[in-house]
């Protein structure tokens, strides 16, 4: 792997680096075309797609009870870890929960804020070739921490399906799990088939059908964020280990050819060494062919910075679904980059940390959507509303402002309407 000097950086470089889409757009159009089909013809699409696709006769979509039955079949050490993981999501998710408030701003001015679930909520849960029980977790635990009544679940069908994916999703506490993936299944939750229920919200991670299906649907249905295939960039200084620097790209890079990784720090020799460890690694690791295509990619790189200002600058453009931090001041660094779904920071902190069992999220922005969206959270799956009271005296003191801009608008219904409560003094007496 070459290190790249972040002033060398062309136009076209930036750009496949910045504005990266992991294929996203490229898939729009068969997305499109299998969403379409599913709306048309239900099931018989979702079988026909899973003959098609994942080379699985379906029969039953509906696995509900074999997530059970995989809970209790599973190894008591696999099973008890996974119990583990989902404790400490639980945990952290649950201290997420916002509590409902009211206050008097001003004298009988009461404003305030409640939080309730959406009802029904569906989550994609990716499997197949990388059948994934951790996400299982991610999505299905916060929605229930949430108080979202009815999860459902889709995960690509298996002969059999991955039985660590399925006993993730029992003890999640998912209420419907049906065997469909790709683009098809964002649909059957989307628009609902025979044997899917359609959905409020849609979330979860997937690859580039499943994320331009999402893209696709929006507007139809909530979507959380486009959750791609995985990024990570590695903020380092000279302190750090440039095995651990590597171990971090090679990890996340593992994940799909499409995977975009990064490191960027201000000491040659660390680039260089990092660059050299990275291929070393990769040739170690057991999905070597993925790690190369992805490290290969346009948006992934050792990057030399002329000062970790100009290291920050870049990772901040950059908006990485992670970022890890490995210097010195990496508290200080973390502060000045805004752009990130989530922080790592010190040598001890890997992302795959997080990525299984610290507790926090995996379901994070990519593409840069860090720019605008945090992760999946507690906050996912809530809405908010607004409640107020006023009374004779809240109402009186707002009378004139009311009144006045009602009017400048050309609203003299609205004006009416407070005026109405200051015109018969008997009702007025009545709810003084
Ligand atoms: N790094 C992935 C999540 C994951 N890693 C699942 C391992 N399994 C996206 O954040
Ligand atoms: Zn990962």
């Amino acid at each position: 792997m070459d290190v790249r000097r972040v002033a060398d950086l062309g136009p076209a470089d930036r750009r496949a680096l910045f504005e990266r889409d992991a294929g996203v757009d490229a898939a729009a159009g068969t997305a499109r075309d299998i969403v379409e089909r599913v709306r048309q013809e239900g099931d018989v699409a979702l079988r026909e797609y899973a003959r098609e696709f994942d080379d699985v006769e379906v029969g039953n979509l509906d696995v509900t009870d074999d997530a059970g039955r995989a809970a209790e079949a599973i190894e008591d050490d696999l099973r008890e870890h996974i119990e583990r993981a989902a404790a400490n999501v639980r945990e952290f998710h649950e201290a997420q929960l916002p509590e409902d408030w009211r206050r008097e701003f001003s004298p009988g001015r009461e404003l305030g804020r409640r939080f309730r679930p959406i009802e029904r909520v569906g989550v994609y849960v990716p499997g197949g070739a990388a059948a994934y029980p951790s996400s299982a977790l991610m999505g299905v635990v916060p929605a229930k921490v949430a108080g979202v009544e009815h999860v459902a679940v889709v995960t690509p069908p298996g002969d059999p399906i991955n039985p660590a994916t399925l006993a993730a999703l029992h003890v999640a506490g998912a209420d419907a799990v049906y065997q469909v993936g790709g683009a098809q299944a964002i649909a059957a939750l989307a628009y609902g088939t025979e044997t899917v229920p359609r959905v409020e919200k849609i979330v979860g991670p997937g690859n580039r059908f499943v994320t331009a299906a999402k893209a696709e649907v929006r507007g139809d249905v909530a979507v959380d964020f486009l959750a791609g295939p995985s990024e990570v960039l590695v903020l380092a200084d000279g302190t750090a280990p440039p095995g651990y620097v590597a171990a971090e790209l090679v990890a996340q890079a593992e994940h799909d050819p499409n995977a975009a990784v990064v490191a960027v720090t201000d000491d040659e020799a660390l680039a260089t060494a990092v660059a050299a460890a990275v291929e070393e690694q990769a040739a170690a690791r057991e999905r070597t062919e993925v790690i190369r295509e992805a490290l290969s990619n346009d948006a992934s790189g050792v990057f030399l910075a002329r000062s970790m200002s100009e290291a920050v600058l870049f990772a901040e453009e950059y908006a990485a679904e992670h970022l890890a931090i490995v210097a010195d001041d990496d508290e200080a660094l973390s502060e000045r980059v805004t752009n990130a779904g989530s922080v790592f920071l010190g040598p001890n902190t890997p992302v795959a940390a997080g990525d299984y069992a610290s507790g926090t999220n995996h379901v994070l922005p990519t593409g840069g959507g860090a720019r605008v969206f945090g992760g999946l959270s507690v906050e996912t799956f809530l809405r908010s509303t607004t409640v107020q009271r006023l009374s004779r005296r809240g109402l009186a003191d707002l009378r004139e402002t009311v009144t006045t801009l009602a009017r400048t608008e050309g609203l003299d219904a609205h004006a009416a309407s407070i005026e109405a409560r200051f015109a018969d003094d008997s009702i007025e007496a009545r709810f003084a």
